[in-house]
């Protein structure tokens, strides 16, 4: 056998080696330290390389050329293999992070709304589909708003009714949303209808009264506004938030800022008025649930308004009692306190 031969049968049996050797091969990494083993500088296509000088020089190119399309067969052989570990290596690597939709998940609970904010937005619901605008305003307060404007004299001991929380710097913690009224009068010009519903806060504390609660305020300012459409109004929103069969009682009373003032009694609807030790309304057959009345004259013509021109109504409700009273919860305090027990009721 010519020396030619040998070197041809040396590089076709180590081809026939390293392509069995791709092919064992399972990851890019070691299929790339096989590829060094054979075509690597000290690898062993080189290796049989070294044996070209030996030969006579007329055989030397037809060596060189088997040499180079042996090199050649398995450099594409390696590339074809690596493509294909790569793939392999990607599926794994899918597989090993595919989610198994037969594990048991996580259980998340469900939230719930808390019952004071259901009662707001079930009656802003209300409000806002009779065209009414949702107004906002200040918690820390001027005496002005809380008091000065809605006719409230000084001194007078009507501002001790609301047991405010004076602030040294003159403000007030707002005792009531009325203020938002003067404040909306003051950037609106007539018709107008907005409610406004906001935290107030009184030095104040028992089963039925927190220090802090929820006040919706409504206001209505037009030509020709009537006692019977806050009556209408008023009636309306309770039929909406309790039932439309509850009936209403307008009862005299006295606000600075309206006149005439009354205060909205709601028919009890756990006795209707037939158990004299009920609870709910100790045995009257009524329960109180919010003031009213027409704005005064004198609210008018703080905020600019002509009283010859303009008559209007306003309504206060704390939403605490209305929440109470829906949901028949009987300590205000359960509201605040973030007992899970409570809320989860209201899933
Ligand atoms: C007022 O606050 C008037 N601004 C309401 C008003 C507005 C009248 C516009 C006329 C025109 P009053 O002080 O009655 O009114 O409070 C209104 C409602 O707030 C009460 O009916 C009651 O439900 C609720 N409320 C009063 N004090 C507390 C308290 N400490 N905790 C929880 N709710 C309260």
């Amino acid at each position: 056998m010519t020396g030619l031969s040998t070197l041809r049968q040396e590089l076709e049996s180590a081809q026939a080696q390293a392509l069995a050797d791709f092919s064992r091969a399972d990851t890019p990494q070691g299929l790339y330290e096989i590829r060094t083993q054979y075509l690597g500088k000290k690898g062993k296509v080189k290796a049989i390389l070294k044996g070209l000088g030996s030969l006579p020089p007329e055989d030397r190119p037809a060596a060189g050329q088997v040499a180079n399309q042996v090199a050649d067969a398995l450099e594409e052989a390696y590339q074809q293999r690596l493509v294909e570990l790569k793939a392999l290596e990607a599926r794994r690597r899918l597989e090993a992070d595919e989610t198994d939709i037969t594990l048991p998940g996580t259980w998340s609970r469900r939230g719930a709304v808390h019952p004071l904010i259901r009662v707001q937005l079930e009656i802003e619901e209300l409000f806002y589909s009779m065209g009414y605008d949702i107004a906002d305003g200040p918690e820390i307060e001027l005496e002005y708003y809380n008091f000065e404007a809605l006719n409230f004299p000084p001194d007078h001991p009507a501002r001790d009714m609301q047991d405010t929380f004076f602030m040294k710097s003159g403000h007030v913690l707002r005792t009531h949303t009325s203020p938002v009224q003067v404040r909306y009068m003051e950037t609106h010009t007539p018709p107008l209808r907005m409610i406004a519903p906001g935290r107030v806060y009184r030095c104040d504390s028992d089963i039925t009264h927190s220090p802090m609660f929820n006040q919706i305020e409504g206001l209505v300012v037009d030509t020709d506004i009537s006692f019977r459409d806050l009556r209408g109004t008023l009636e309306q929103l309770v039929h909406h938030v309790f039932s439309p069969d509850i009936g209403t009682r307008f009862r005299p009373s006295f606000f600075p800022f309206t006149e005439p003032s009354a205060e909205v009694d709601i028919e009890c609807f756990a006795c209707h008025g037939r158990d004299t030790q009920c609870r709910i309304c100790k045995g009257t057959g009524w329960i109180e649930v919010l003031g009213c009345g027409m704005v005064n004259p004198n609210v008018f013509r703080a905020v600019g308004y002509d009283p010859e021109t303009y008559t209007g109504f306003a309504f206060g409700l704390g939403i605490e009692r209305f929440a109470m009273l829906k949901y028949q919860i009987n300590d205000i305090r359960l509201f605040f306190e973030n007992d899970i027990r409570m809320l989860r009721q209201f899933r």
